[in-house]
C-alpha cells in the first residue's frame, strides 16, 4: 500500500498586542485549526516581526507566552501541530539574508503593508526591518517547504512574494531548491473590518473602540458591538459599498454561526439594527467565553506553556535546519558540518 506524504501548513501570528482579535480568529486562527486533520502544520509565534515596531521588552516576553496560549486555546493541538516561537529557530534569520540577496530593492518597495505602515509611523520610525519584513515573512515559509499557507487577505501580496521567490531560486539554482507555497484565503471572512471605521481591516494597533479583542469581557464586547458604526437607513441589506458597517457586521455573524449571509439577512427583514447588534453580541460572547477561559487556565501553567514550546522549537529545528542546509548548499555556501 502507498503512504500518500501529507502536505504542510505554515503560518504565524505577530505578538503585537496582549490580546489577538477577531480579525486575527476568523481570517486566520481558526483556519489553522481546521487545516489540522489534513496537513502537517507549522504555526508560530513570529517575534521577529513584532520587533518591527520596537516593542517595550517585557511587554514583548508577556505577549509571546499570550499568543501562544490563545493559539493553544482557539484548538491549536501540539499533539498534532508543530507551535514554536519564531526567535528561537536561527534558520528563519539565517534563509532571510540569502533571500534578501535574491529580493529586488524595487520589488520589495511595492509592498503595500509596508507603504500603510511606514505611514503611520512616519519618517522617523521606519526601518530597515519594516521594510524586510515581507522577505523574513518568506523566509518563514520557505524554511518550512510549506505548500499552503492559511492567512487573511491583508497578507496574500506577502504570500506571492513568497512564491516569486522560490520560483526564481528553482529557476537559479536548479528545480528542487524551494517549495512553491500557495496562500490559503477563506473569502467569507478573508478581511474583517474595524467597527468605527468599516473601510479599515480590523487591526491590533487600531484604535480600541473598533476592535474586538479575543480576550475581552462580555460588557467590553456588547458596548464594542453595540456602538458599531452603522449605515444610514435602517433595513439590513448586504451591501459592502453603500452599507459597509452592516455588512462587516453580517460577516461576523455568518462566519461565527456558519450561516449564509443570505439567510442572515432574510431572518432579520423588518427588524432594525439594533437587534442585529444584540443578537451578534451575544454569539461573540458565548463565542469567546470558553476561548477566555482557556487561555487564562494555560496561562496560569507556565510550565505547561514552556513544555509545549520547546517541544515545538525542537521539532521547528529539525525540518528548518534540513531545508535551510539543503537552500545554503545551492547557493555555495559551504555546510557547516
Ligand atoms: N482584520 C482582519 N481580517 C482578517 N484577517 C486578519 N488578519 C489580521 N487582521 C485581519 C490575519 O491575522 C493573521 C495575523 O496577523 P498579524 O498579527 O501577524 O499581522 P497583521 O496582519 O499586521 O495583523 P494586525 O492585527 O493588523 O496586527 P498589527 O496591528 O500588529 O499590524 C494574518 O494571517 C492576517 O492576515
Amino acid at each position: 500500500m502507498f503512504c500518500v506524504p501529507r502536505l504542510r501548513a505554515f503560518s504565524g501570528i505577530q505578538p503585537t498586542s496582549n490580546s489577538l482579535h477577531l480579525g486575527n480568529y476568523l481570517g486566520a486562527l481558526r483556519q489553522w485549526v481546521r487545516l489540522q486533520d489534513a496537513y502537517d502544520c507549522v504555526y508560530s509565534v513570529v517575534d521577529l516581526h513584532a520587533l518591527t515596531v520596537a516593542p517595550d521588552p517585557a511587554a514583548l516576553r508577556e505577549r509571546v507566552r499570550a499568543t501562544a496560549a490563545q493559539f493553544l486555546a482557539a484548538g491549536v493541538d501540539p499533539d498534532k501541530s508543530v507551535l514554536f516561537v519564531q526567535s528561537q529557530v536561527p534558520e528563519h534569520t539565517q534563509l532571510t539574508w540569502l533571500l534578501n540577496c535574491v529580493t529586488g530593492f524595487g520589488e520589495a518597495s511595492r509592498m503595500t503593508q509596508f507603504k500603510d505602515k511606514s505611514a503611520k509611523v512616519g519618517d522617523r520610525g521606519v526601518t530597515v526591518g519594516l521594510f524586510d519584513y515581507p522577505v523574513l515573512m518568506a523566509a518563514d515559509i520557505l524554511v518550512y517547504d510549506a505548500h499552503v499557507v492559511p492567512v487573511g487577505e491583508d497578507q496574500r501580496q506577502h504570500v506571492e512574494l513568497s512564491r516569486d521567490l522560490a520560483i526564481r531560486l528553482n529557476k537559479r539554482f536548479g528545480e528542487g531548491t524551494a517549495q512553491v507555497p500557495e496562500a490559503v484565503i477563506v473569502k467569507a471572512a478573508a478581511k474583517i473590518y474595524d467597527l468605527q471605521d468599516p473601510t479599515a481591516k480590523m487591526s491590533k494597533t487600531g484604535q480600541a473602540a473598533g476592535i474586538i479583542e479575543l480576550l475581552d469581557d462580555p460588557k467590553t464586547i456588547t458596548k464594542r458591538i453595540k456602538s458599531a458604526v452603522t449605515d444610514s437607513g435602517s433595513q439590513i441589506t448586504w451591501d459592502p459599498d453603500a452599507k459597509p458597517g452592516v455588512a462587516n457586521l453580517l460577516a461576523i455573524y455568518s462566519a461565527l454561526t456558519d450561516r449564509a449571509v443570505s439567510q442572515i439577512v432574510s431572518d432579520y427583514q423588518g427588524k432594525l439594527y439594533g437587534h442585529l447588534k444584540s443578537d451578534l453580541a451575544e454569539i461573540v460572547v458565548e463565542t469567546l467565553r470558553p476561548f477566555r477561559e482557556r487561555t487564562a487556565e494555560l496561562l496560569s501553567d507556565p510550565g505547561l506553556l514552556d513544555g509545549i514550546l520547546e517541544q515545538g522549537r525542537e521539532r521547528a529545528r529539525a525540518i528548518a535546519s534540513g531545508v535551510y542546509g539543503r537552500i545554503a548548499g545551492r547557493f555555495g555556501l559551504l555546510a557547516t558540518r
